[in-house]
């Protein structure tokens, strides 16, 4: 490419993401775009994936058949939103198997929230609504992302989040209304869930190493500390109406600002689960690897019949001919 073509291109560019257009895979984009896409699409659909264990580690438990229905479709919704966006990250030219490789390798990181356990059923209802609704705040500008087919992906993954975030917020209260023993259970899940649910949305601005940049590409459209104060806002009268305490003295209103002042995160518990020495780290990539090499067999299977599906319709008689060789 001749730099005149290079910059015609990047000019271009420019100016359809200036414009609010949506970039697609055949378009030309800068190659940093590319990475950064599929720097935090892989992380996108390897949350996903992974974010399937701690609540599935509750399906055998479920209290009732009504809550195990529930649970299982909502954890395969999760299997569902990594699938798109794997789907999605392959448009830019890279494979699904490559991915995943560099989340067994830890190359990729998924979200820092679960490295933590599931230690009770309300953990399931604390997720819902404070996971899910964190996700929400965080995913619902991604559907105007300028990268087209994350932003189509975005928009059912954040309907279905939003069927999740109720149906934590339904299983919380039902505890929180019940027996004394279940209101007890349901404040101390919202009591560990509450910090590493801030955390979630990234580190704050000024340590933000991508934000500033995918701020100007569209890609993000509000940076971390504006949706986890968004956050904040929308979860305390959830909470109140829950009849649940959030776990941070500090929490107040502020009048001048118009929002809910909080108090300080722990960024040095964010960044050690980030290295990897959080409470399920381990636990979590072990299973991932062990569900990975186990499944080998499914891959084969699925190539195979592929295969053989090919070479029929390359060998293929006209229809009605052809029967026998194609069960
Ligand atoms: N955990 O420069 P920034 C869900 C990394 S889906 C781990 O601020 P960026 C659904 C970051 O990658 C939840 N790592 O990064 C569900 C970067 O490292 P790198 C996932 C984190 O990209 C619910 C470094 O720190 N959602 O919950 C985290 O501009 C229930 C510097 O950070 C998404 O992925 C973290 N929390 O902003 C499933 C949404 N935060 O890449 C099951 C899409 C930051 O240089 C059950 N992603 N890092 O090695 C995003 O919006 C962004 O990527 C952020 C981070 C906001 C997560």
């Amino acid at each position: 490419m001749t730099a005149d073509l290079g910059a015609q291109l990047a000019a271009a560019f420019d100016a359809a993401v200036a414009a609010d257009e949506r970039v697609e895979p055949r378009d030309w984009m800068p190659e940093e775009y590319r990475a950064s896409l599929v720097r935090q699409m892989a992380q996108h659909a390897h949350s996903e994936i992974i974010g399937m264990q701690p609540e599935a580690n509750w399906i055998t438990r479920a209290p009732s058949l009504r809550r195990k229905a529930i649970l299982m479709a909502k954890v395969q919704d999760e299997a569902g939103h990594g699938l798109y966006l794997y789907s999605a990250a392959e448009t830019l030219g890279t494979s699904r198997d490559e991915l995943l490789d560099k989340l067994h390798s830890g190359r990729q990181k998924y979200s820092s929230i679960f490295n933590y356990p599931t230690l009770t059923w309300a953990d399931v209802g604390a997720i819902g609504w404070l996971v899910d609704g964190a996700a929400i705040t965080n995913q619902v500008p991604i559907c105007r992302c300028s990268y087209g087919p994350y932003a189509r992906a975005m928009v059912r993954i954040c309907k279905e989040e939003s069927f999740h975030q109720r149906q934590g917020f339904e299983l919380l209260m039902a505890l929180s209304q019940g027996t004394e023993e279940q209101h007890a259970m349901a404040q101390d899940a919202v009591n560990r869930w509450w910090w590493p649910s801030l955390m979630m949305f990234g580190p704050p601005d000024d340590e933000s190493a991508h934000s500033a940049q995918s701020m100007a590409w569209r890609i993000k459209r509000h940076s971390n500390d504006e949706l986890r104060q968004r956050f904040v806002d929308i979860a305390v009268p959830q909470a109140e109406s829950l009849g649940l305490t959030l776990p941070d003295p500090d929490l107040k209103w502020n009048e001048e600002r118009g929002h809910h002042d909080f108090g300080a995160i722990d960024w040095a518990e964010f960044w050690d689960v980030l290295k990897g020495n959080g409470p399920c780290n381990e636990q979590r990539i072990g299973q991932r690897r062990r569900a990975h090499e186990e499944g080998a067999w499914v891959r084969d299977a699925a190539a195979a019949y592929a295969q053989k599906q090919a070479a029929q319709q390359q060998t293929a008689k006209p229809a009605g001919q052809n029967e026998e060789a194609r069960v």
